[in-house]
């Protein structure tokens, strides 16, 4: 009841707040919700919570998670964690319908943390896969067997629809688990999650405490082992502890998850690109070095180029601290990378950067900051038509809480913001033409708190903001 009358009221506002804000055009700052939420204190499940229950049954395969496995979605790395002993390393996989089952093996890795020792890390890759395709694999061939699924991408082409799910700095909070049920329960089912970064947040324990690693692992599998998710590094994946004699960064992160770095030509895990459908997808790495003449510099040097928007017309970046952000949170975190990088956006018109780090939503207008040169002062973001939509979407729900507080006042280039934990769906139609919508969690799951259609740059680069069509 109340929950309904909340989000009327919200409707009105937000119908009045387009209104005024087509009206006034660009010379004021967007949207700053107004919807108000119940301030609740952001409370880590305990560890007997029933989303981290281990699977029942001897050695039985825990933690099991897909991502793509090379750059065009023919290949697939299954992993999982075993905790007794080492077991199998095989996947067993077959196509829908079919009767011929088909073996890959894998790898297994272990690793110490302080006085952790994790489980038996298996990370096993599937290659040659068909596309568009329901697969069936087991896991913990011999043992306790566990039966999943999943779909392969379309062809990658021009014109091939696809949705992608948008989560960040998810924790396992109870926050967290509401985050990830509304995803699932979303009406538009998402196919594969685009995660940018903060995954577990084990180091806000002490001793960064590895079993959380474990914890989020047996939270997310319901998602995780069912379709692939793509994975940014964030902060909290960084795991640098000098003071427990952990100096090397990212070693859980590493350990657990795989990137398909190699296909596109990178030399770390961190910063990688694939093909999806229509969609042409970068992720960076904020914690990595970008400055020039570094390894990730040169990379992203080459692999713009490389984008052929005839085949993949969509071009979407991923990173993890975002560079257009309005809260006092973490501001100006991105800039040094902006600062390096933006050109390059604005040049091959990149059409959407999703980044987390701050926990709150945001949307920027398209623009760019791209003219100053040290000495001629020009240091303000325009509108600019070949520039990126900026979303900031680090509200997944983690253990830190909400950011609430902004700068005021809401600057030009901020279209919506709110402080509000939620997902968010990015539906490509066409080579024109693609879908988004943000879902805040005290909403059903079918409403969109904050949407807009996008125009692809290179093929439709129109102006889509409200105030264009006022
Ligand atoms: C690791 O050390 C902490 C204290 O620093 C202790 O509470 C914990 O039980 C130890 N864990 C293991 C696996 O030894
Ligand atoms: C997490 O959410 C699921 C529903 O998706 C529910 O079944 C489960 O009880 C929740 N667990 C906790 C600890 O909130
Ligand atoms: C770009 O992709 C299209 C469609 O796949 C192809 O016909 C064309 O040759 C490609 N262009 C370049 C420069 O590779
Ligand atoms: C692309 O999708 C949009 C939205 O669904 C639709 O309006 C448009 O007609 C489509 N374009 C083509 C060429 O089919
Ligand atoms: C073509 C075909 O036989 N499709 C079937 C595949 O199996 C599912 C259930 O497993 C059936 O619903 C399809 O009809
Ligand atoms: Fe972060």
């Amino acid at each position: 009841m109340d929950l309904v009358r909340k989000s009327d009221f919200f409707s009105i506002v937000l119908v009045l707040c387009l209104v005024l804000n087509s009206l006034v055009l660009f010379c004021n700052g967007g949207i700053t919700s107004r919807f108000v939420r119940k301030l609740e204190k952001t409370i880590d499940m305990p560890l007997d919570s029933d989303v981290f229950r281990v699977p029942p049954g001897y050695n039985a395969p825990q933690q099991v998670h897909i991502t793509q496995g090379d750059v065009e979605g023919k290949a697939i790395i299954v992993s999982w964690v075993t905790q007794e002993a080492k077991g199998s390393n095989t996947v067993l996989y077959w196509k829908q319908n079919s009767s011929k089952k088909l073996k890959a093996r894998g790898k297994t890795y272990t690793y110490k943390f302080y006085n952790y020792t994790s489980g038996y890390i298996h990370h096993c890759p599937i290659r040659n896969l068909e596309y568009d395709t329901k697969y069936y694999y087991v896991v913990g061939v011999g043992q306790t067997q566990r039966e999943f699924w999943f779909f392969t991408p379309p062809e990658v082409g021009p014109d091939v629809p696809y949705t992608f799910g948008l989560i960040g700095d998810l924790g396992q909070s109870f926050d967290s688990n509401i985050t990830l049920t509304h995803y699932e329960n979303n009406p538009t089912k998402g196919q594969t999650v685009l995660f940018v970064g903060d995954i577990s947040y084990a180091d806000t324990y002490p001793d960064h405490d590895n079993r959380r690693w474990d914890s989020w692992g047996r939270f997310a599998e319901r998602s995780t082992a069912y379709q692939p998710w793509i994975w940014t590094t964030g902060n909290h994946e960084l795991d640098f502890a000098p003071e427990i004699k952990e100096t090397r960064p990212f070693k859980p992160f590493k350990n657990r998850y795989r990137t398909p770095y190699r296909s596109s030509g990178s030399t770390e895990p961190f910063w990688y690109s694939i093909k999806r459908g229509s969609a042409y997808i970068i992720v960076l790495a904020s914690y990595s070095a970008y400055g020039k003449y570094t390894p990730q510099y040169d990379w992203l040097e080459k692999e713009f180029p490389k984008v052929n928007r005839t085949e993949t017309p969509w071009l979407i970046v991923l990173m993890h601290s975002p560079w257009y952000n309005s809260y006092d949170y973490h501001y100006m975190e991105g800039e040094t990378m902006r600062v390096m990088y933006e050109p390059w956006f604005v040049k091959y018109k990149v059409d959407v950067v999703f980044a987390g780090h701050v926990h709150a939503y945001e949307r920027s207008e398209r623009v760019s900051n791209i003219a100053y040169n040290i000495v001629n002062g020009i240091c303000h973001p325009v509108k600019d038509q070949s520039a990126p939509v900026y979303i900031t979407i680090g509200d997944g729900g983690n253990v830190e809480g909400l950011a609430t507080k902004m700068t005021e006042p809401q600057p030009k280039y901020s279209a919506y913001r709110e402080a509000s934990f939620g997902h968010a769906i990015f539906s490509i139609k066409n080579r024109t033409h693609a879908y988004y919508g943000w879902h805040r969690n005290q909403d059903g799951y079918a409403v969109e708190a904050d949407k807009m259609w996008f125009h692809n740059r290179f093929w439709h680069c129109i102006d889509e903001s409200p105030s264009h069509y006022s």
